[in-house]
């Protein structure tokens, strides 16, 4: 390592530690004070750079919080706290620690068989991994059964917040189907964080409530929210995270001898990446976004359709993946941008609909390097750790001038940047 890149890995483990609220760690202070579930996931990566025990922890504490029927919310309100919107009060999902109700990508078995691979400390990470390994199981179950009635092999989103890119392009459609009539008066906190213009919109919030305020009237029944919500998905983005996940664990519960949920998880990827396949757009050279409501492919070029590239796709999909990542930076000189720069809706400052993220960037870049497209994997991650010199450890980054948005000192950015550096 240089001195340039170990006083990056220095300021990097500063944010990580200034986060950790002890058995937990927040995203950034003020805007997002609690946990949150995929956040706490490749946090958890960073934080094995300087303190296996404590990574351990971090994703231990999310699946203390897991529901009885197998869910992981994408919440965790640890603390009450005023500072953020929607609160315990508005999602009353009645759970002994208050959490949302919904969920969000599923992480979580790629970085324990990541953490478990990589650990020095083997008896910690053998006894860590087995406790969690059912867990993980059961959450993946949870997703095929509630998320995936007709057993298509794909797994609906009900909320945009579920696949973590809040305000994508990937959900205007849909969105139009989703009512705002009746919804409780509200004040958003967002937006005295962060520029309300770099921020979803009033319509958008409108609609994110209209659907929490639905599913509280349904009292949180994983059961029956699905065929009730107006709003059914399929994210290949998210898909594919699910799909890798499932691979991840099934290599880890052969390892560990656990011959059942090896052969379950299994079945479950190799399934998903057969169906996924329904979903590629050779106009775009990415995936697309499957609306269940109306059975239609959503015409937005977004980073969810990139993203496959973290699973087992054919590598003739993935290396197409690459090309279109090449013509996408012919436009912009900071990749990834999470809506493709040519399309009008493109706003390179508006959170999900053009600015980069450095967590995608790493799942994507990881990918592509497992396929062999090494030059577009060191592409990026050098964009991503020029990024950081440039403007610190940002929530995202504007693809044109690099100028930082969003929350400051943002955790998942640093633990991506312990982990580009690596
Ligand atoms: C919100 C915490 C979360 C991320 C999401 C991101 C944002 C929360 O922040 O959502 O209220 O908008 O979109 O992916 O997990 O970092």
């Amino acid at each position: 390592m240089t001195t340039d890149q170990t006083a990056l890995r220095n300021l990097a483990i500063e944010v990580l530690k200034e986060n950790d609220q002890g058995s937990y760690t927040v995203p950034t202070k003020g805007l997002y004070p609690f946990q949150w579930n995929w956040d706490s996931c490749l946090t958890a990566l960073g934080q094995a750079h300087f303190d296996e025990a404590r990574a351990w922890t971090e994703i231990e504490t999310l699946f203390a919080h897991q529901w009885p029927d197998g869910m992981v919310p994408h919440i965790v309100f640890h603390v009450y706290s005023d500072g953020y919107f929607p609160g315990p009060d508005v999602w009353g999902t009645n759970r002994p620690t208050a959490t949302s109700g919904i969920t969000q990508p599923a992480v979580a078995g790629f970085a324990v068989r990541r953490l478990f691979e990589r650990a020095s400390d083997r008896a910690l990470a053998e006894r860590k991994a087995r406790e969690l390994l059912p867990k993980i199981d059961k959450w993946h179950d949870w997703f095929y059964r509630n998320r995936d009635p007709e057993g298509e092999g794909l797994v609906a989103i009900l909320h945009p917040w579920e696949a973590g890119r809040d305000n994508s392009v990937d959900w205007d459609e849909a969105f139009e189907r989703v009512p705002t009539e009746g919804i409780a008066p509200y004040t958003r906190r967002d937006t005295e964080h962060a520029d309300p213009s770099h921020r979803p919109t009033k319509a958008q919030y409108d609609r994110y409530l209209w659907l929490v305020e639905k599913f509280r009237s349904l009292g949180w029944d994983n059961a029956r929210l699905h065929d009730a919500s107006p709003f059914q998905v399929i994210d290949p983005g998210f898909n594919a995270i699910l799909i890798r996940a499932c691979a991840d664990l099934a290599d880890l519960a052969d390892v560990l001898g656990e011959t059942g949920i090896a052969a379950a998880n299994r079945a479950r990827a190799e399934k998903g990446v057969a169906a996924l396949d329904a979903l590629w757009s050779d106009k775009h050279g990415l995936y697309l976004c499957k609306d269940r409501t109306t059975g239609q492919l959503v015409e937005s070029a977004s980073l969810g359709g990139l993203l496959p590239a973290f699973s087992a796709i054919p590598v003739q999909r993935a290396a197409a993946i690459a090309r279109t990542i090449e013509r996408w930076s012919e436009a912009v000189p900071f990749i990834i941008p999470s809506q493709d720069p040519a399309d009008p809706r493109f706003e390179p400052k508006r959170y999900w609909r053009g600015p980069v993220w450095l967590v995608t960037n790493y799942m994507i870049a990881d990918g592509l390097a497992a396929i062999g497209e090494h030059g577009v994997a060191a592409h990026i991650t050098r964009s991503s750790l020029d990024l950081i010199t440039k403007s610190g450890f940002a929530e995202y980054y504007d693809p044109i001038t690099a100028e930082p948005c969003g929350g400051g000192r943002f955790t998942w950015t640093a633990a991506m940047v312990l982990e580009f550096l690596d």
